[in-house]
């Protein structure tokens, strides 16, 4: 056990060093104890989805080809490929109609302690889904408004309304190729049924309903939550946070909330101010109560209220391990259940809030939109009646300072300023070259990996070479750990081009731009850089690309494909997408795709290689577009660079 090939993030690092010594197990050991994984699996080429199976197909084409049905290596793959798609589309949309339902709850003042909060968004919003504004209470468009996001997810008939965001020209080939996205459910529901035995069984075909169900999220379910999201807890705008464990305090109650939906973690923030609570946690001793967040709800309060992060994915046991947590409370989507194990050897109490997402043996509270405020002041005063029983503590120190809330609206009024918002100043500097692209850094942390070693080492390539990068997700926190969020760290590693840039606009290279919901910022960002004009009709003719080297979950499947399917490169470790053991299947997704949506998969696990390829990418886009200039291009290296800084 080396903690350093673990982990690249130093507080990780001495957190697994601290578990082995005090004998806990966390995720990476389970890795271990796992080895070896099975191969099959790993290759796409298991089928379990009826009972005259499972079957394998052997991939040295010595054993059996084909299932007992008939099924061959081709049909496999894409059907266990279709199935993570669809069901990385249902996490996130189920994500987002929770938000539609509390948004109109809140509308109808039926959840008292949720309130619109900005309104600008919410009156463009409605002029977009085309509801009445005029002589109207906020209330009453919020209604309307949120009846139709609802809507979005099971109507009968009919299209996405995102969608429409789109360029023409998109929306043109999504409508040739048949692929444009109806219903959330119906997209959902029709994966599950054609990959079901007997079923579709024709790859290219399983694959083109990937692509539908996929921009149903990116374009439907996804984009929904996150402008409902905006509306509904503030359109993030750039601000300062703390990231790392050095975020936990030895003088305070610390909460730790993990997890997805703001729903949670905005109650629990606000109930962590409440004068009375706060009085509570000083007569038991504590200075204050500290609320950090762990995965993606860390991303939302991080970019709303500045609120500090404590990790990403693999953070989860480190983060309890320290001793000093009081409270986790946890709702939806990557809690390991692992948690608990650790939880137990410690005085940390372990909190599930979702009615979908209990953990045997653990205490359940349930947050109901009607009364979450009295609820999460509850769970506050839980933490804090249990800081009495807090044992040794062991915080690592390690933190950074990071700029988060890179929202669409946010980049567009730093770039032009609030009476002329534009992203005309990011097209003529992607046009004049001194910005190269733009690349989407997403995805988790994986124990198969070193902790954020791919994340942050790939986007410190990129912004070498001038490309401006977007991170969302735990890659986000993982740039943030390392101080990429942090523009005096940050600014020194671009490329002179970016950095002039960077400097001018007073951005940092790499934008922090939220969850994992929010990777639809990037295609409502893309889709106004076309509309800016001077770069192209579609979204396929832009120098951008999507990279995911270091991920777990299925949501990260269906980013890379509604990424794919609106045009766009996306590069992704092999071992994390499972399709190696159908030639077909590669072939199509990584060539033959393009010919019918533009965009295409690749694989890479090495950061290095990943950024040449994405550069050349690029290049090559820039090349199509006419805006190459001539003269050679020169990385520069460090000494050269200061050279160039007066
Ligand atoms: Fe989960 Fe969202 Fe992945 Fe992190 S990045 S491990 S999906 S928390 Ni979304
Ligand atoms: Fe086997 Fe075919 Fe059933 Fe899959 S669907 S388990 S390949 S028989």
């Amino acid at each position: 056990m080396d903690p350093k090939k673990r982990s690249s993030d130093k507080a990780a690092q001495e957190m697994i060093q601290h578990m082995a010594d005090s004998g806990i197990e966390n995720a990476w050991d389970r890795l271990e104890a796992q080895q070896p994984q099975c191969g099959f699996g790993n290759l796409g080429i298991c089928c379990r989805i009826c009972s005259m199976g499972p079957c394998r197909i052997d991939p040295f084409a010595e054993g059996a080809q084909l299932g007992v049905c008939g099924a061959d290596a081709d049909t496999i793959v894409a059907r266990n490929f279709l199935r993570a798609v669809a069901a990385g589309v249902s996490a996130h949309s189920d994500h987002g109609r929770t938000v539609a339902e509390v948004f109109l709850a809140a509308a109808r003042g039926e959840a008292k302690d949720y309130k619109m909060k900005d309104l600008t968004k919410l009156y463009k919003l409605a002029e977009e889904l085309g509801v009445e504004t005029k002589d109207r209470t906020a209330n009453e468009i919020g209604v309307d408004v949120g009846k139709i996001a609802l809507a979005e997810f099971g109507k009968p008939e009919g299209t996405q309304l995102m969608a429409l965001r789109a360029p023409k020209p998109r929306q043109a080939i999504w409508k040739k190729q048949g692929v444009t996205p109806r219903a959330v459910d119906r997209e959902v529901t029709e994966s599950l049924h054609r990959s079901g035995m007997g079923v579709d069984q024709d790859y290219k075909n399983i694959i083109k309903h990937a692509s539908r169900v996929a921009l149903a999220d990116g374009w439907g379910g996804a984009m929904l939550a996150t402008e409902l999201q905006d509306v509904l807890f503030g359109t993030p705008y750039p601000g300062r946070g703390e990231i790392n464990m050095g975020v936990i305090r030895d003088d305070a109650v610390n909460i730790i909330v993990h997890g997805h939906e703001p729903i949670l973690s905005e109650m629990i923030a606000a109930a962590s101010m409440d004068e009375e609570l706060l009085a509570e946690a000083k007569k038991v001793g504590a200075k204050g109560i500290n609320v950090a967040g762990t995965c993606c709800t860390a991303n939302e309060l991080l970019m709303r209220h500045g609120i500090p992060i404590a990790g990403n994915f693999l953070n989860q046991e480190l983060v309890i391990a320290t001793g000093a947590i009081e409270l986790m409370a946890v709702d939806v989507q990557c809690i390991m259940q692992g948690l608990a194990e650790v939880a137990k050897c410690f005085h940390t109490k372990l909190i599930t809030t979702a009615d979908k997402a209990k953990i045997h043996g653990v205490e359940h509270v349930s947050m109901d939109e009607s009364s979450a405020l009295d609820t999460a002041k509850k769970l506050v005063r839980t933490a804090i009646d249990n800081f009495k029983n807090r044992g040794p503590v062991h915080i690592p120190k390690e933190k950074q300072y990071a700029v988060g809330g890179f929202s669409f609206e946010s980049i567009k009024y730093m770039l032009g300023g609030r009476f002329r918002a534009s992203f005309r100043p990011l097209n003529d500097n992607i046009i004049n070259g001194r910005i190269r692209g733009i690349v989407g850094v997403v995805g988790c942390t994986n124990p198969k990996m070193t902790q954020d070693f791919t994340h942050t080492t790939l986007t410190r390539e990129l912004i070498k070479r001038d490309i401006l990068v977007l991170t969302t997700g735990c890659a986000t926190i993982a740039c943030g750990k390392q101080g990429l969020n942090n523009p005096s760290v940050s600014l020194e590693l671009a490329g002179p081009g970016l950095r002039e840039v960077c400097e001018t606009v007073g951005i940092p290279p790499v934008l922090a731009c939220g969850s994992c919901v929010d990777n639809t910022r990037i295609l409502v960002a893309c889709s106004e850089i076309v509309r800016e004009g001077g770069l192209g009709e579609d979204l396929a003719d832009l120098p951008i690309a999507g990279v995911c080297l270091e991920s777990i979950h299925e949501k990260a499947v269906a980013i890379g494909q509604y990424f794919v399917a609106s045009g766009a490169l996306v590069v992704f470790a092999e071992d994390i997408l499972q399709v190696l053991g159908s030639k077909n299947v590669c072939e199509y997704l990584f060539n033959g795709i393009e010919k019918d949506l533009g965009g295409r998969w690749a694989t890479e696990s090495d950061p290095y290689k990943a950024a040449e390829l994405i550069h050349k990418h690029i290049e090559k886009k820039r090349d199509a577009l006419g805006i190459n200039e001539e003269k050679e291009r020169k990385l520069y290296d460090m000494e050269e660079r200061r050279s160039l800084v007066v």
